[in-house]
C-alpha cells in the first residue's frame, strides 16, 4: 500500500507509435479537440479546422501530453455522422497539429476507416469508445500501425446507452469486459503494451454506476494496464451539484485529484491548464 492507502500499481509501459510512457509515473493530460457542431460541452466552438488547430496548439502550450481529435459527438442521443463527414472534419486538423507541434495526436473514432486515415495522417493513438465491437478490423489496423489503443467500455450505443443502463455489478462486469477485450486484442495482434483501459464514465451508466466505477478505479490496476479516465464536465457532475455544463470545472478537478490518487495514468479533459496544475500538486502531495 502507498501513503494514500491505495494498492501499488503494477509497473506498465504504454507504447503508441514512436512514443513510450512508463507507469506509475507522471499522470498524462489528454486535451480534447472536438471538431463537431454538437459535442455536449463545446459543440460548434471548434468546428472550423483552423480554429480547431489553434485550440489544439493552445492546449499543447498549456501542457497537454496528448491531443485527442474527434469528429463525431458521442453524447447520449447524438446523431451519428458518416465516415466521409467524420474524415472531412478530423483529417485536416490531425495533419495540421502533427505538422505544427510535437505533442502526440490521438483520434477519437468508432470507425476503422476513419482511424486508418487518421493514422496515415500522423495520429499515433486510436481512442475507441466502441471497443465493445465484434468486428476485429479496428484492432488489426491498430496492430499493423503499432498505434496506442484506448479500450473503452460502453453499454449500448450513444443513441441507446442512457435508455435504462442496467448491471448486476457494474464493477465486476466492466472488469470482465476488460479481461475479455485484452484477450481478443492480443488474438488480433495488438500487444498489451499498446492498450490502455477506460471504464467509460457516462457511457451507458447511471450516476450511481459512475460513482461505483470511480470508487473502484484502483481495483482495475490488477489487469496490469494503465487506466484512462474521461469525466471532464460530464452530466453526473451536474446531477451531483446542480452545476450547468459550463460551470463544472471544480467538480471535474475534484475527480482529477481522486483519479491521481487512485493511480489513473491518463486524464482526458477540456480544461488542460487547470488540470495540469491540479495533477502536479496532487502528485507532489503523494510524494510522486
Ligand atoms: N468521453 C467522451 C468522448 N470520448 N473517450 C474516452 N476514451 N473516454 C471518455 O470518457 C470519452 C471519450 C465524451 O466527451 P466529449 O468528447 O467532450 O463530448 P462529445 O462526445 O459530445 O463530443
Amino acid at each position: 500500500m502507498d501513503g494514500a492507502g491505495v494498492p501499488e500499481a503494477r509497473p506498465s509501459i504504454w507504447r503508441a507509435g514512436p512514443h513510450r510512457w512508463s507507469f506509475p509515473g507522471r499522470t498524462l493530460v489528454m486535451g480534447i479537440v472536438n471538431v463537431t457542431p454538437d459535442s455536449f460541452a463545446d459543440g460548434g466552438r471548434f468546428a472550423d479546422p483552423g480554429r480547431a488547430i489553434e485550440h489544439g496548439l493552445a492546449l499543447a502550450a498549456q501542457g497537454a501530453d496528448i491531443l485527442d481529435v474527434g469528429g463525431e459527438s458521442t453524447r447520449p442521443g447524438a446523431t451519428p455522422v458518416s465516415a466521409a463527414e467524420e474524415r472531412r472534419r478530423v483529417l485536416p486538423v490531425i495533419a495540421g497539429l502533427v505538422r505544427q507541434c510535437q505533442v502526440p495526436v490521438s483520434v477519437d473514432t468508432m470507425k476503422p476507416e476513419v482511424a486508418a486515415e487518421a493514422l496515415a495522417a500522423g495520429a499515433c493513438i486510436v481512442n475507441d469508445v466502441a471497443a465493445c465491437r465484434r468486428d476485429p478490423t479496428m484492432w488489426r489496423l491498430v496492430a499493423e500501425a503499432g498505434a496506442g489503443y484506448v479500450c473503452m467500455h460502453m453499454q449500448g450505443t450513444p443513441q441507446t446507452m442512457q435508455d435504462r443502463p442496467a448491471y448486476e455489478d457494474v464493477v465486476a462486469e466492466v472488469g470482465a469486459f476488460f479481461e475479455e477485450r485484452l484477450r481478443r486484442l492480443e488474438e488480433a495482434g495488438v500487444d498489451r503494451t499498446q492498450v490502455v483501459l477506460d471504464v467509460g464514465i457516462g457511457f451507458g451508466k447511471t450516476v450511481l454506476h459512475n460513482l461505483q466505477l470511480l470508487r473502484a478505479l484502483a481495483t482495475f490496476r490488477r489487469l496490469g494496464r494503465p487506466l484512462l479516465l474521461g469525466v471532464s464536465r460530464k452530466s453526473f457532475l451536474g446531477a451531483i451539484t446542480g452545476a450547468a455544463v459550463e460551470d463544472r470545472l471544480p467538480g471535474s478537478l475534484a475527480c482529477a485529484v481522486w483519479a491521481v490518487i487512485q493511480g489513473v495514468a491518463v486524464l482526458r479533459v477540456h480544461d488542460v491548464a487547470e488540470t495540469v496544475q491540479v495533477v502536479r500538486v496532487t502528485e507532489a502531495l503523494l510524494g510522486m
